[in-house]
């Protein structure tokens, strides 16, 4: 497991350029990840787990999470292909490098990430109303399996008409949204699914999403062909919606980013500019960032 970002790195921005009080650290698991970086004692996250004693137990904890969640996400694609008439395991194409099926693949292994996410209490009237995370669609990725860790509430998802719903923590259930990704590949006829955290008012909120992540060379074209023009015919235009929807961050829409690698470096880029910033240098982040 390799940690990619860490809440001293930067503010986290997902709307309107408001920033979101959260406290978060990211995982993906090692493939793909040079030697030299994997647990390298110089990851702030690693020294995150340094302080809470155990790093190697907290370590393999969350790996082992990641695993069992990636293989819960390749089964329980298998009951979204048959909710939609797509044919049976059609979705392993993306899926067989990770090693679960017998398909050959040619693309690379599917990148998912793990996120632990703390939300503190206002600290006073002036911090009561904030964001915990602005209204969104999970960017890169297929589906999201959300754990609410507790009984805190705060998520709330966006229907059709507009109207925000509270999704409270249920006891061991998982929260499961669409991504971008979806969305792009059925043409819109599966929206993603918008939705934000209301920071806790009195109790820390915790939570841990599972982003099941596709191949980083698999383009959104070559995604969209995967798709029966049966289900994108399913599409519903709603004005009303559409006004809402066009309020949510989306990094498909725009040709210059086809592949899904590359609006994965722009979402991470739009939302962490202070870090891209840092690392990449301006002339990068501008050209993402306009
Ligand atoms: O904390 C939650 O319940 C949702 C987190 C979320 O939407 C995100 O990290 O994209």
């Amino acid at each position: 497991m390799v940690w990619v970002s860490h809440p001293v790195e930067g503010l986290e921005i997902s709307t309107d350029y408001i920033g979101d009080c959260e406290d978060r650290i990211n995982g993906h698991p090692n493939e793909n990840c040079p030697a030299s970086e994997k647990r390298s004692l110089s990851s702030p996250c690693l020294l995150l787990f340094l302080h809470l004693g155990e790093p190697d137990v907290h370590m393999l904890t969350a790996s082992s999470y990641h695993d069992a969640l990636a293989s819960l996400s390749y089964r329980f694609v298998h009951l979204v292909e048959e909710a939609f008439n797509i044919p049976p395991h059609t979705f392993d194409a993306f899926f067989s490098a990770a090693g679960d099926s017998d398909h050959k693949s040619s693309f690379l292994p599917p990148q998912h990430r793990l996120k632990l996410l703390k939300y503190p209490p206002a600290r006073d009237a002036a911090t009561a109303n904030r964001q915990g995370v602005g209204a969104h669609k999970d960017s890169s990725g297929w589906l999201t399996f959300l754990y609410q860790v507790g009984s805190e509430p705060g998520l709330e998802v966006l229907g059709r008409d507009g109207t925000w719903m509270a999704a409270p923590p249920l006891p061991d259930t998982f929260v499961v949204n669409f991504g971008n990704a979806f969305e792009a590949a059925t043409d819109g006829a599966v929206c993603a699914t918008v939705h934000r955290v209301r920071a806790p008012r009195k109790k820390t909120r915790y939570s841990i999403p599972f982003f099941m992540g596709l191949p980083l060379d698999l383009t959104v074209s070559e995604i969209r062909s995967y798709i029966p023009e049966s289900v994108k015919r399913m599409r519903r235009d709603d004005e009303g919606e559409e006004a809402v929807r066009k309020t949510a961050v989306s990094s498909f829409l725009d040709p210059r980013w086809n592949s899904l690698g590359e609006s994965q470096l722009r979402k991470w880029i739009r939302s962490h500019e202070d870090v891209a910033r840092k690392w990449y240098g301006d002339e990068v982040t501008n050209y993402y960032v306009s």
